[in-house]
C-alpha cells in the first residue's frame, strides 16, 4: 500500500472513449486489467467521469456548419468541437463495464454545464471554476496524486498540469493511458506537462 499521503486519479475510462465509442480512442480498453491492478495500491481512489447534457457546447452539433475535430472560439477561450459523447445517462457515458468501480472512494463528474467544457478534474476550461476535488484532496491529506486514463492529451493533460500548479506532486503513468492524438496534441501535451513539473512516468 502507498502512504496515506498518495492518491490515484483515473480519469474518462468510459465507453465513449473506448473502441466503439463516439469518441474512441485508440486501445482505450487495453489499461482497464492494468488500472484495476493499480488502483487497490492507494490509499486514496479518485475516478472521474465526463458527463455532459445533450447539445452541450463543446458537441459540432450545437454548431451549424462546425465539423468535428475543428476549433472554435468560446467566451472562456478555443476549444475543439467533437462528436457528441458522454452524454448524461447514456450507455456512452457509463464506466467501461471492466472498469473496478467499486475501489471507487469519490467519482468526480465535468462537463455538467452546458455553455462550458471541462477538460480537467480540477478546473473547468475557463480555468477559474473548481470542480471541488482539491478541497476533497487537500483534507484528506493528500499532497501527491497518480494520473492514468483517457485521454492522454486533453483530459490527463489538463488534470495533471492543474494539479501539478496546485502545488500536487505529479505522476502520470504514460502506459496507463491513451491518446486522441490530434494535430500534434500529445507531443504538445507532453512538453506542457514537463513544463509543469509533471513527472512522466
Ligand atoms: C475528453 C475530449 C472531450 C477526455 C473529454 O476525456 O480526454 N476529450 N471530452
Ligand atoms: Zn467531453
Amino acid at each position: 500500500m502507498r502512504p496515506q499521503n498518495e492518491a490515484i486519479i483515473v480519469i474518462d475510462v468510459q465507453n465513449d472513449f473506448c473502441p466503439g465509442g463516439a469518441l474512441a480512442v485508440a486501445g482505450g480498453d487495453e489499461i482497464v486489467a492494468p488500472i484495476n491492478a493499480l488502483v487497490p495500491e492507494f490509499p486514496v481512489r479518485v475516478f472521474t467521469q465526463d458527463w455532459h447534457p445533450a447539445g452541450h457546447s463543446s458537441f459540432a452539433t450545437s454548431h451549424d456548419g462546425h465539423d468535428p475535430f475543428t476549433m472554435i472560439d468560446m467566451p472562456y477561450g478555443p476549444q475543439v468541437l467533437w462528436p457528441d459523447h458522454c452524454v448524461i445517462g447514456s450507455d456512452g457515458a457509463a464506466f467501461h463495464p471492466k472498469l473496478d468501480t467499486r475501489h471507487a472512494d469519490l467519482i468526480v463528474r465535468k462537463g455538467f454545464r452546458t455553455e462550458i467544457d471541462s477538460y480537467s478534474a480540477f478546473f473547468e476550461n475557463d480555468h477559474e471554476t473548481p470542480t471541488g476535488l482539491e478541497g476533497y484532496l487537500r483534507t484528506r491529506g493528500v499532497d501527491t496524486v497518480t494520473l492514468v486514463g483517457l485521454a492522454t492529451d486533453y483530459c490527463v493533460n489538463f488534470s495533471a498540469v492543474d494539479a501539478a500548479r496546485l502545488g500536487f506532486k505529479v505522476t502520470v503513468i504514460e502506459s496507463l493511458c491513451r491518446a486522441i492524438d490530434l494535430d500534434g496534441s500529445l507531443a504538445a501535451a507532453r512538453d506542457g506537462m514537463k513544463e509543469a513539473g509533471v513527472t512522466l512516468a
